[in-house]
């Protein structure tokens, strides 16, 4: 008779996209300490959902008091990172040209939980992917799937950085082998070094106020004029920390979005972010759609002067 762990087991082993599964134990975060002073040297910028439910996030068992254990598993990314971006005329992060990873997540394990409670009625998950209160890389951690590296994301030896995290709680307790990764960074620092901001800090954090993701993704209103010629032709996320990062090396590829809807020239941004002119049309599946289309074309104006002046 197969066993709550089979069941999960042969259901990943069915998607093509997800690359490796583990488990961690919902225990209190080893290191409280990172997020708090993150938090009170105002690192998160205008990120105000990162201090709300911080008794959540320093304590899984709060978002979840049933916790017996928590699955967390590494999806692939739509497409792969760029190696020469300049390519591009407007820089789009790879892990935004594609569907939005929030519903493909979670839709995936929609179609899990019922088979789950087929096998156990009692059986109570609890869902999380980006936008919940739990701390994904430091379970993933603890699951076995990697390291955090200095850039802060995830990296896992043979799938580096390019995956999203996701994941659920159990009311179960499940047993899967950890073989807790150490830090393989080394001397290492190609990505601090290479950060146009200087948003990594040498005590491997990132000050996301600094980070060109959370200037033109989250940022609402202005973006202060000193990051503006830094900002390149990135009009959505970043991708230099993971571009430069060896872990990446391998999976890089010369330009996967040719030929995409995502692979436009600034002017034809500029014309699609008009009333009227398609965004939503085009990019409602998308995490483009989520940050709207004001800050997109924000985005695409300080582009556009960078252009300018070259
Ligand atoms: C807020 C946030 C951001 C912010 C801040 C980023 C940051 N580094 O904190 C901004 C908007 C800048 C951002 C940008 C990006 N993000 Co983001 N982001 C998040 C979010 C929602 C929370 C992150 C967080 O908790 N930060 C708080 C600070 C304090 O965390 P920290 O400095 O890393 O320290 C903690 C741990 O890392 C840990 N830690 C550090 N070292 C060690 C060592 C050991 C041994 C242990 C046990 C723990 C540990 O201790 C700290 C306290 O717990 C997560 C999803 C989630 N719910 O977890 C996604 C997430 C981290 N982001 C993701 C992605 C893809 C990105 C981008 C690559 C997108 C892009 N291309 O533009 C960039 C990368 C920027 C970067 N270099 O970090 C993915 C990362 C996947 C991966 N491979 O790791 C996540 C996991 C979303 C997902 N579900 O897939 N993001
Ligand atoms: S995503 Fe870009 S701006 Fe943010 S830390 Fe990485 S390199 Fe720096
Ligand atoms: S670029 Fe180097 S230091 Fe940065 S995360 Fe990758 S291996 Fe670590």
């Amino acid at each position: 008779m197969a066993d709550l762990f089979s069941c999960i087991d042969n259901f990943f082993s069915q998607q093509t996209d997800v690359l490796e599964w583990g488990v961690a134990s919902p225990a209190p975060l080893e290191q409280p300490e990172r997020l708090m002073q993150w938090l009170a040297e105002h690192k998160h910028g205008e990120m105000a959902y990162m201090q709300e439910h911080l008794a959540m996030r320093l304590n899984p068992q709060q978002f979840f008091p049933e916790a017996e254990s928590v699955v967390l598993f590494l999806h692939r990314t739509p497409v792969n990172i760029v190696k020469s971006p300049k390519m591009l005329e407007a820089q789009v992060a790879a892990y935004a040209c594609g569907p939005d990873y929030h519903h493909t997540l979670k839709s995936m394990m929609r179609e899990l939980e019922p088979q789950l409670v087929a096998f156990d009625p009692e059986l109570k998950l609890k869902m999380f992917v980006d936008s919940a209160p739990v701390m994904e890389r430091d379970l993933a951690v603890r699951a076995g799937l990697g390291w955090v590296g200095k850039n802060g994301l995830l990296l896992h030896s043979q799938h580096g950085s390019q995956f999203f995290l996701g994941g659920f709680f159990l009311n179960r307790k499940l047993e899967k082998e950890a073989v807790i990764s150490h830090d393989a960074c080394g001397t290492c620092r190609r990505c601090i070094d290479a950060c146009p901001t200087s948003a990594i800090e040498e005590t491997r954090q990132v000050n996301a106020s600094r980070c060109i993701s959370y200037l033109t993704i989250e940022k609402k209103g202005e973006i202060d004029q000193e990051f503006y010629e830094k900002i390149g032709n990135r009009i959505f996320g970043c991708d230099t920390c993971q571009q430069v990062c060896p872990w990446n090396a391998k999976l890089l590829v010369d330009d996967p979005s040719d030929g995409s809807k995502f692979n436009r020239s600034l002017e034809d941004w500029l014309v699609i972010l008009q009333p009227g002119g398609g965004f939503k049309r085009l990019f409602k599946e998308t995490p483009l759609y989520r940050a709207g289309r004001r800050k997109m074309l924000r985005n695409v104006g300080i582009a556009l002067n960078n252009c300018e002046e070259d």
